[in-house]
This record gives structure tokens, C-alpha cells and sequence, in this order.
């Protein structure tokens, strides 16, 4: 059987409600702008992928990137890390990051799908990995101390024994008063994540997260701005309690970075920015490396199949920023993701909802 080949990539950019809306201490994801690729092969399969553009402003430039980037392969071989590699050294004078990573992390995650689907497998299985049970958290906002303890009450009445909440109020009391009635609804056999969003600078940080660490929160995320790995490190040392840090690295090799820099005690690559399924794996070959546990970073779809197949798996994050156009063919049970024995990552398209929210 000759190899597959790409004979062409739709995209479509949509603008998707929300479940509840994405506050956080530097801004509010209101609603997701994302565009949805179609990867058509001439193997009688289109591999299915979406990517995030954070705001409505980014959307329209990040269509056009992946169309752009799109004419680049069409005709070439369904051959992900051929294509990657191929990219990488067609951007490297302008820079493989930003707009162009995240459209070319989109073409490689719909070519993973097609791929797994020519191969009739599921993305884990074609992997060389199994559909396990995937320990997962219930992703929150920053939805105030009332909001905060009704979500994290009705997480657990769905099953999850973890939640994160965004925090970074306007003083540390506040944040302390979030996660005490949290913890008061949960209980103590319950992990309770905080994400500060890049919010405090290195000093507040320190003096927030020696109070935090008395509360038995399981992580403090991006307590400063992202890229300071320095700063990160040095919060680290003041605190007993785990850093985490990583949906903002643009490839493994911000993550090289990052942990040469000895910034987090844990690492949360995001499937997009880190550079879809191949840039996944090779981040998750680092994880292993430094030793740090991964967690995934929403995309909750394609993760729980990496997850399955990443030595450090942690936790996966469940934030559904695609479920009003796509099907829930991911479920949950007792605060685990169960992949769905489909072929590739099980992304199925709403159609009728697509055209509803199409931009
Ligand atoms: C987050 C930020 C912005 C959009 C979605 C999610 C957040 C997270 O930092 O960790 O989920
Ligand atoms: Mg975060």
C-alpha cells in the first residue's frame, strides 16, 4: 500500500460560546475563537484538528496562516515529522513561534488523525500506547469566592476528586478566602490547583505563595510572567509547594529552556503552542529526562491520547473550549478521561453548529 498523501487543508474560523466564561487576573477568554482544520488525504481519510487563537483579534491572521502554510504541503507524503522538520527550516529566518508554530501545530495534529485513521487506530494506539483511564482536574475561573465553591461542589459531584482555580485577586486575602471555602466544600481528599495567570511580579508571588502553601494547594501556576524562567526559579526556591508552568512555551525548546533554568517543578505543555503531536512528544521525552511530571494544557481531545502515552503522565486538564462544535465523544468518569476507541483523536464536527457560529 503506497503512502498517503495530503491533497489539500480546509479551514474554517468559528467564534464558540463557552460554558462559563474565562476569567482570569490578566484578562477574560469570553468566548473561543478557533479555527477548525480539515486535512484531506488522497487515502480516502481527512484528519480532523482545531486550534485557539486566545482572541477574536487573532482569529482572521490565523486562518490565514494555516492557509498559507497549508499550500506548503500540499502534495507531500502524510508524513507528520517529515512535514514538521520541513517547516521548521522554511520559518527558521522569521522565527518558528507565535502565529505561524500554532498553524503549523494545527496541520500536525490533523495530519496525526489522518494518520491514525488510515491506520484505523486510535491516536494512543498508533502511538504504540493504550486507551487507559486518564486522571483528570476540573478547570475553573477566576469566578470569585461563591462561583468558585458551587463549581468546585458540582466537580465533585461529577466525579473529579481535583479542580483549578484562578486566582490572583486583588489581595491575598481574597485568594485565600477562595481556596479555604473551596476546600471546606471538598474536603481534604481533594487536590485544589491554583493558576495565577503571569499576574505578580517575583516579590508578591513569594509572599502570596508562603500563605498558599499553608492551604495544601497542589500547584501554583504561572505566578509570574511566563517567560521570566529566572523569576520562576527563584519563587520556586522560596516556596514548598510545586510550580507549574509551561502552556506558554513555543516548542521543546523554550521548554529546554525553561527547565535548564530550573523554572518549575512540574510542566504543563499546551498541545498548540508546544507544537501539536510531534512537538509533544519530543517535549515529553525532556519531561522524562529533568524528571518532571506533565500535565496537558486544554485541547483536551488530542491530550488524553498523549497523556496515554507520556512516561510522566500527570494530570489532563478539562476545559472543553470546542465542545458547542464538536461531539462529546470524550467523556468522564470518576475524575478520569476515557478515550474513545475511535480512529485517531475522535474529534467529530457539528456541522449544523459550525455553520451557526462561523465567522
Ligand atoms: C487558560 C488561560 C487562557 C485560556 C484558557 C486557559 C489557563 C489554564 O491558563 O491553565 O487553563
Ligand atoms: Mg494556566
Amino acid at each position: 500500500m503506497t503512502a498517503a498523501s495530503i491533497t489539500g487543508v480546509k479551514s474554517r474560523a468559528v467564534n464558540v460560546p463557552l460554558a462559563y466564561p474565562i476569567h482570569t487576573a490578566v484578562g477574560t477568554v469570553a468566548t473561543a475563537p478557533l479555527v477548525l482544520l480539515d486535512l484531506i488525504t488522497d487515502a480516502g481519510v481527512t484528519g480532523h484538528a482545531y486550534v485557539f487563537a486566545y482572541t477574536p483579534s487573532a482569529l482572521k491572521p490565523l486562518k490565514q496562516m494555516i492557509d498559507e502554510v497549508a499550500r506548503l504541503i500540499e502534495g507531500e507524503p502524510l508524513a507528520p515529522h517529515d512535514i514538521e522538520h520541513a517547516l521548521s527550516k522554511r520559518f527558521c529566518l522569521l522565527g518558528f513561534t507565535g502565529l505561524v508554530r500554532m498553524a503549523a501545530a494545527g496541520i500536525d495534529m490533523a495530519a496525526w488523525d489522518a494518520l491514525a485513521k488510515v491506520q484505523k487506530l486510535p491516536l494512543a494506539k498508533c502511538l504504540g500506547g493504550s486507551l487507559r483511564p486518564i486522571k483528570s482536574y476540573d478547570s475553573h475561573s477566576l469566578d470569585g469566592e461563591r462561583l468558585a465553591t458551587e463549581r468546585a461542589s458540582l466537580a465533585a459531584e461529577a466525579g473529579f476528586k481535583a479542580v483549578k482555580t484562578k486566582i490572583g485577586y486583588s489581595t491575598l486575602a481574597e485568594d485565600v478566602r477562595v481556596v479555604r471555602s473551596m476546600r471546606a466544600e471538598v474536603g481534604q481528599d481533594f487536590d485544589i490547583m491554583v493558576d495565577y495567570n503571569q499576574s505578580l511580579g517575583v516579590a508578591e508571588a513569594i509572599r502570596r505563595g508562603q500563605a498558599l502553601q499553608d492551604e495544601g494547594v497542589t500547584w501554583i501556576e504561572e505566578p509570574t510572567v511566563q517567560y521570566d524562567y529566572a523569576g520562576h526559579a527563584q519563587i520556586r526556591k522560596a516556596l514548598r509547594v510545586p510550580i507549574q508552568l509551561g502552556e506558554n512555551w513555543f516548542g521543546p525548546e523554550e521548554m529546554f529552556k525553561a527547565l535548564s533554568a530550573q523554572a518549575s517543578d512540574l510542566a504543563m505543555p499546551d498541545l498548540m503552542k508546544i507544537g501539536g503531536v510531534t512537538g509533544w512528544q519530543r517535549a515529553s521525552a525532556l519531561a522524562q529526562q529533568f524528571g518532571l511530571p506533565v500535565s496537558s494544557h486544554l485541547f483536551q481531545e488530542f491530550s488524553a491520547h498523549l497523556l496515554a502515552v507520556t512516561p510522566t503522565a500527570d494530570w489532563l486538564e478539562r476545559l472543553d473550549i470546542a465542545g458547542a462544535v464538536t461531539e462529546p465523544t470524550l467523556v468522564f468518569e470518576n475524575g478520569h478521561a476515557v478515550i474513545p476507541d475511535l480512529p485517531g483523536a475522535g474529534i467529530i464536527w457539528r456541522e449544523e453548529q459550525i455553520t451557526k457560529y462561523s465567522i
